[in-house]
């Protein structure tokens, strides 16, 4: 690598062994990535979720490598000694020079072993190490990028590390796997060094893209207008950029999560994936089918119970008619699509006032920002809550205590006398103390830059203040969920299950885990076509709406029609009744062995045979045999009284269901590729 172009013209080096044929006995598998053990983003959620297929399969040939942080490794690793000779001696030796090296077991499904270095331990090296990375690829470091130096010193003990293993590998076959740029860097220097392993670098985005996006250009439209050194010089992000691009170019396969990040690439890192692996989960199927849809009905109270707080004294719309929709994930406000999404509701406002709908919508921004943590008012409307159902409960006692004595006496008492003043007291008093000054807030923290942030600047100029006449209700609550939380003591898997639509309209999203994750709950939910998870449903699924996945042109349409497409898609949500809800749900839900690792786990593997089968044009979803809920498509054919609660309805839809899972077999139990289900009776037309 020399100078500012780049390119790699010798990948020498590279092993002469043909993996398809080796015993695992033979090969130790690596994956490396900043996010082992420490939760930042979705890197964390990919290797977590995939550890157990992983695991699995490789067995005692299978590591992580990772930072150490103290605490990561107090609640999540128990550490161990390294079971395998040569693993031992890595450690063992790069402890004696000065390191400081943990091992052991990750506490998650699979348990896989984790070797973590200490960043700060070694920070001593930095500038030696600043000099080997300029020797091998003429990358220099500016000493103000912390993160950058971290990940050069983190990259550096994993090329040792590395050397350690190889030289000590008895006729094993090293493969190593590295995750984004920041764990390239161990990659360029195990390259430069020739060890003897074959490297996998897999991005999950691209340092420009991710800024260009943001920066709110026509991204998609001009990949091949960016002068992409100029960019990345401007935005100060150059050397990032080359160690990204180095470690592309040097690695022996290079792979990306989606198409769309796949065509990014090519832009702007001057390379083609070879191989596009699509991120899925780790699904667990219940053993009763609604069990789902019972674990719905049990969060979603709980949600409401915090909203009888958050709206006290205001609660004058009916919680049996409000719908619960969010939107999570890092803070890149038009990124994630938060600007649009806000736009969009602003106008499902004006929709359901003017139709004078009864629907009411709560919307939950669960994006962390910087706060000083709660702010008095939303503390007080839950301690206002407690108080009501206190008072409540013990007027109840009196109440029922004086009515089994009445009814001991053989008396009907007179309902009206049976409280005495105390009582109407007790309770007017604790009706006074639900009245407010203010409007319910729209933020559940104290923010620091309250002013300045996007998404409260945004409510302000929309307007969106949970007034009485609104019929959409916002809170920006900047911070991630979880059970130990005072204010919404929840974590997320069940405030997610607890919702009703997930909705993430992103502008930039390599995959977009979000989403997925709904859909394995039975959550239905928004994307779009510029994310890849929204694009692989647009593959493989023949009318994602039908099923719950609502899919928002943002690559052909201008921002307004985007934001007007979503708006619809909101609005026809709110129009559907509960028993279109919970047929959607089911729906949902069925989708979910389409995002499972077993089957993903093994298209990687597999390949290119099951990456034929993901691709295989005529495998597809088919339309759901009963009639949709989809709402742009179904109003007509939608049950007309929505009053109904029918929920008789959704057994008939397990049937559906039960025939749709026997025609739509899984490619690896038959050994074949599934047809597309042929028309039935009755079925609706394309
Ligand atoms: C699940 C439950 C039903 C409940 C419904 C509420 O399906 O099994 O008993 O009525 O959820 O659905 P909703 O969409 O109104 O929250
Ligand atoms: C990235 O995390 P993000 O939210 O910054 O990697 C994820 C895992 O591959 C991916 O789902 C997401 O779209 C990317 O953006």
């Amino acid at each position: 690598l020399r100078g500012r172009s780049l390119s790699v013209t010798s990948l020498s080096g590279l092993p002469l062994w043909d993996v398809q044929g080796l015993p695992i006995e033979d090969l130790l598998f690596f994956e490396v990535a900043w996010e082992v053990t420490n939760k930042v983003g979705g890197i964390y959620t990919v290797i977590q979720t995939k550890a157990k297929t992983t695991a699995d399969e490789w067995g005692e040939n299978y590591y992580l490598i990772g930072p150490y942080f103290e605490h990561n490794m107090k609640t999540q690793v128990e550490e161990c000694e390294p079971p395998n000779p040569a693993i031992k001696k890595a450690v063992d030796a790069m402890n004696l020079h000065g390191c400081q090296v943990h091992f052991g077991r990750w506490l998650i499904e699979g348990s896989p072993y984790v070797v973590l270095f200490d960043i700060g331990y070694s920070a001593w090296n930095l500038d030696r190490w600043k000099g080997d990375l300029w020797e091998a690829c003429h990358i220099g470091i500016p000493y103000h990028d912390r993160e950058a130096n971290d990940m050069l010193i983190f990259g550096s003990l994993t090329a040792w590390f590395l050397k350690e293993v190889t030289d000590h590998v008895d006729g094993k076959h090293v493969i190593v796997q590295f995750h984004e740029w920041q764990a390239g860097t161990g990659l360029i220097l195990s390259r430069a060094r020739r060890l003897p392993i074959a490297t996998i670098f897999t991005t999950h985005a691209t340092l420009l893209g991710r800024y260009l996006c943001a920066a709110n250009t026509d991204f998609y439209n001009h990949l091949d207008k960016f002068d992409i050194d100029k960019e990345a010089g401007e935005r100060q992000i150059y050397h990032r950029y080359c160690m990204e691009r180095a470690s592309v170019h040097c690695a022996h396969v290079f792979t990306t999560v989606s198409e769309i990040t796949a065509i990014e690439a090519e832009h702007m890192l001057k390379r083609k994936p070879d191989v596009i692996t699509p991120n899925g989960l780790n699904i667990k199927k219940f053993s009763a089918v609604h069990e789902f849809q019972n674990l719905h009905v049990l969060y979603k109270s709980r949600i409401q119970d915090f909203v009888r707080g958050h709206f006290y004294g205001h609660l004058d719309f009916d919680l049996e008619k409000t719908l619960f929709l969010f939107i999570a994930g890092r803070y890149e406000f038009s990124n994630k699509g938060a600007d649009i999404f806000l736009e969009a509701l602003s106008r499902l406002n004006f929709l359901l006032r003017v139709h004078k709908s009864d629907v009411t919508v709560v919307v939950f921004f669960i994006m962390p920002a910087k706060t000083n943590n709660f702010n008095v008012e939303t503390l007080k409307g839950q301690a206002v809550r407690k108080q009501l159902w206190d008072t409540a409960n013990s007027v109840k006692e009196k109440f029922g205590k004086k009515l089994y004595d009445a009814l001991l006496r053989g008396e009907i008492p007179d309902l009206n006398k049976i409280l005495d003043r105390d009582d109407v007291t007790i309770m007017k008093r604790a009706i006074f103390s639900t009245q407010r000054q203010s409007l319910p807030p729209v933020t559940t923290h104290n923010m620091i830059d309250d002013s300045t942030d996007p998404i409260l600047s945004t409510i302000r100029r929309i307007g969106l203040f949970n007034s009485r006449t609104d019929r959409v209700k916002v809170i920006l609550h900047p911070e991630f969920l979880s059970s130990t939380s005072p204010l919404l003591p929840m974590d997320y898997e069940e405030f997610v299950r607890g919702c009703h639509l997930g909705v993430f309209p992103s502008y930039y999203e390599p995959w977009g885990y979000t989403p997925a994750e709904c859909t394995v709950m039975g959550i239905p939910s928004v994307t779009t076509n510029l994310s890849g998870f929204g694009c692989f449903m647009q593959e493989h699924v023949t009318d994602p709406a039908a099923y719950g996945i609502y899919i928002v042109d943002r690559r052909f349409c201008s921002p307004d029609e985007s934001c007007n497409q979503l708006t619809q898609f909101l609005y026809g949500f709110c129009k559907q009744s509960r028993r279109q809800r919970i047929i959607q749900r089911n729906r949902t839900e069925r989708l979910s062995d389409l995002l499972d690792w077993k089957y993903l786990g093994r298209a990687v593997k597999a390949f290119p045979q099951v990456q034929k089968w993901y691709r295989t044009k005529g495998f597809k979803f088919p339309r759901p045999s009963s009639v949709p809920p989809s709402p742009t498509s179904s109003q007509h054919s939608s049950p007309q009284n929505s009053d109904i609660e029918d929920e008789d309805e959704r057994y008939d839809e397990d049937e559906e269901a039960e025939k749709d899972r026997i025609n739509i077999k899984s490619p690896f139990s038959l050994g074949q590729v599934p047809h597309e289900k042929k028309k039935q009776h009755g079925e609706h037309k394309n």
